[in-house]
């Protein structure tokens, strides 16, 4: 037997408007209590609210029921006026009512727990929730509107005819044509796992783009990175000295380019030092440049190559800065940038955005939001192909296999075996979803 639930789904604090939203059998009888009479369902209706004789607000009460409403149960919502003591009023009320604040992500827990939705649509609202950049929120939509669940049901359904291909021939066997399975069922797996590597090579995106872009910056002692750092970021983050060592530990910075998310962080300059504090920075930044997803390699006129040319790739870039100080080395390519005069940066910030529109813009894959997707697409993989290699020469063996690839997709969005992936998908909900 389910309880009532109810949450601010609001922020907390002083508001024009804040809204309780209410779940669960009681609810009906919720706001009969508080004095509200008959509401229509899905009818935005201006009532007194109250607590015994004591007047709660005037608010408007809507009501869904269930099963179609957002948990699936009876649901409502009550907008009251958003000031403190009218939502401790109206909370308390409910609690003493019998009602019980809901644990974060519970409202939606119950949507997926009554059908409503399945584990990744539920993933993508919280996605939508926490969005910041209309890129996060394009990819959470597509996934709550069910784009990366249809891939994976695809998926899983060229799966299961493969399996009653293998099924049929372990039931009767045809002597005379041992290869018949590689034929049948073969060009399915194939066509599967070409899917599955596509989507796994696709997977930075989604993470990238749900996360935010890693920008690191490298480069020897006293290069400019920090004044760089500065500039792109259009506060002074960084300590900037002439000192070399300066910067020891790793400085991040989120912001925006070019409509995506984007970590960008500051290093200690990649000398070898016997300071213990600045070689631990040193470790940090190469451990950094190491997971960035672009590395900036910042280079001063004059300064020697140095270790930095070890982590970074042709893929990178390579920025010339302080320009108003000299010519740098023509040989060699990049950008030139000056953080004091500014010269450059406009051509740096277009550079960045390009690379960012070149690794983040839309693929034909719904991209792979999370970590644990990818885990279940390798796991999914390793199965089919090891079906696949022994469709000939043992089907039942190929059978099991193909049934764990299934199992592995069955839980991206829930079909199966969810029990022990539902807290670690709801506990990161805030309340009121
Ligand atoms: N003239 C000039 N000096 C710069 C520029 N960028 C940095 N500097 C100077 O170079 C020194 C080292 O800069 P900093 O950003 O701390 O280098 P980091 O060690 O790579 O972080 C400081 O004295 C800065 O003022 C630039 O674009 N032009
Ligand atoms: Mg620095």
């Amino acid at each position: 037997m389910t309880d009532t639930i109810f949450a601010l789904a609001t922020p907390a604090g002083r508001g024009a408007i804040a809204i309780l939203r209410l779940s669960g059998p009681d609810t009906d009888a919720a706001l009969t209590a508080l004095g509200a009479g008959t509401v229509r369902a899905r009818v935005a209706s201006l009532r007194t609210l109250r607590q015994g004789p004591d007047v709660i607000d005037q608010a408007l009460v809507l009501r869904f029921p269930g099963p179609g409403s957002y948990t699936g149960e009876d649901c409502a919502e009550l907008h009251l006026h958003g000031g403190r003591a009218v939502v401790e009023a109206a909370s308390s009320a409910l609690i003493a009512l019998g009602l019980r604040p809901a644990d974060p992500g519970e409202f939606t827990r119950r949507a997926f727990e009554n059908g409503r939705m399945d584990l990744a649509q539920a993933e993508a609202v919280a996605d939508l929730i926490d969005a910041e950049t209309r890129a996060q929120a394009g990819q959470a939509l597509g996934q709550l509107e069910g784009a990366l669940s249809q891939t994976y049901a695809g998926f899983r359904r060229d799966l299961l005819k493969a399996l009653a291909l293998v099924e049929a021939e372990i039931d009767f066997p045809d002597e005379e044509l041992p290869d018949h399975l590689a034929q049948t069922a073969g060009p399915v797996l194939d066509g599967l796992s070409e899917a599955l590597n596509a989507a796994l090579a696709d997977a930075d995106r989604g993470r990238r783009v749900r996360e935010g872009y890693r920008i690191v910056l490298i480069g020897e002692t006293n290069a400019g990175k920090s004044a760089l750092f500065n500039a792109l970021v259009a506060r002074e983050a960084a300590i900037v000295t002439p000192i070399a060592g300066t910067t020891r530990d790793v400085l991040d910075a989120d912001l925006i380019m070019g409509g995506y998310a984007v970590t960008l962080s500051d290093t200690a300059g990649l000398r070898d030092s016997a300071d213990p504090v600045e070689a631990e920075g040193v470790r940090r930044a190469r451990a950094r440049a190491q997971a960035a997803d672009l590395r900036l390699w910042v280079r001063a006129p004059g300064d020697p190559e140095g270790d930095a040319a070890m982590f970074t790739t042709p893929q990178d870039l390579v920025v010339w800065t302080k320009a108003d100080l000299g010519a740098r080395d023509p040989a060699a390519g990049g950008l030139v940038v000056s953080a004091t005069t500014g010269e450059g940066m406009s051509d740096l910030r277009a550079a960045i955005e390009a690379r960012l529109i070149r690794d983040l813009a839309g693929a034909d894959f719904p991209a792979v939001t999370r970590e644990r997707h990818r885990r279940r697409l390798v796991e999914a993989l390793a199965s089919v192909e090891a079906g696949r290699a022994r469709l000939g020469s043992a089907p039942e063996l190929a059978g099991e296999d193909l049934r764990r690839a299934a199992d592995a997709l069955g839980r991206v969005t829930g079909a199966i075996g969810v029990e022990d992936i539902l807290g670690e998908v709801f506990s990161t909900f805030c309340i009121g979803k």
